[in-house]
């Protein structure tokens, strides 16, 4: 793991291009908040984009939970973006068979592959849909060539998550044989460790985004678990995913600069070490 180097020193030496514009935005704007703005009305989105953007490196989306949706939002979001230097994540958690989801990623009514620099899927279907996603992103007509990359969800943060052994063995060896698409995973520990079938990468360095993040609750009623920015820092998480701990709050801005300031001391401390 490259986890003990600078955000400037990995993005200088990473070859992925989307993983290089994450790690300049994190070193430019001293930030590791992914905030994950779930909220169902896309006045309240954009209005969240704007006003935590200067504050996050990048903006994570359930767009499929806008219930007044219309395309003129992806072209706000995307406005947003440039405007503060964030890069978008859909957390579309592609879950099906490759021909399925080369349709869902690039086209469909949400066109996802047009505004999300980065995307997700689980390894329920095995090496398939990684490299599906993979072909499209590699078309020959692939309009956003060299802009777009993938995360595996490696572990889930829910209570009894299946999301385990085999299965995070098997996200891992499919990050290291698809390294050009996919840049790293969303779990909760470091995973450099695990031994494949595929060799680790001359000069691996995976993005770890770790979810579950919350500076004052424990978890919630439907079964999520939390820990703080430090502790998942500490842990080996590049970005931290926070949602309610962000946007549930009287003032988001002011939770967003203290995930900001915790995430990043956190981050500041690994790398001294
Ligand atoms: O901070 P919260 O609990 O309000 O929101 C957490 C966000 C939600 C989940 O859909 C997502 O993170 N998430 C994921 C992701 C990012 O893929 C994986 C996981 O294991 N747990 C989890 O909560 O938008």
């Amino acid at each position: 793991s490259k986890s003990h180097l600078t955000y400037g020193e990995r993005a200088k030496q990473h070859t992925n291009p989307v993983a290089r514009r994450l790690f300049e935005i994190a070193e430019a704007k001293e930030t590791n908040v992914v905030v994950s703005a779930d909220v169902t009305r896309a006045g309240e989105l954009l209005d969240l984009a704007d006003r935590l953007g200067p504050y996050i490196a990048v903006l994570k989306t359930h767009i499929d939970i806008l219930d007044n949706f219309s395309p003129t939002v992806l072209e706000d979001l995307k406005e947003l973006a440039a405007k503060h230097n964030f890069l978008i994540f859909e957390d579309r958690k592609f879950v099906d068979i490759g021909n399925t989801v080369q349709k869902q990623y690039h086209g469909g009514a949400l066109q996802i592959s047009s505004w999300a620099d980065i995307v997700n899927c689980t390894m329920l279907p095995g090496e398939g849909i990684v490299q599906a996603l993979t072909q499209t992103a590699e078309r020959e007509d692939f309009p956003y060539k060299d802009q777009r990359a993938l995360l595996i969800l490696a572990t889930m943060t829910s209570k009894g998550s299946l999301a385990t052994g085999e299965y995070t063995k098997v996200s891992v060896e499919c990050a290291r044989k698809y390294s050009r698409f996919v840049i790293g995973f969303v779990a909760s520990r470091t995973l450099g460790d695990i031994e494949t079938e595929v060799s680790p990468l001359e000069n691996e360095d995976f993005v770890l985004f770790t979810t579950g993040v919350n500076m004052a609750s424990k978890g919630d009623k439907l079964g999520q678990q939390y820990q703080t920015p430090k502790s998942a820092v500490e842990a080996g998480a590049d970005f931290i995913i926070a949602g309610r701990g962000i946007y549930a709050v009287s003032d988001p801005v002011a939770s967003a600069k203290a995930y900001k300031e915790e995430g990043w001391n956190a981050y500041l401390g690994r790398v001294a070490k």
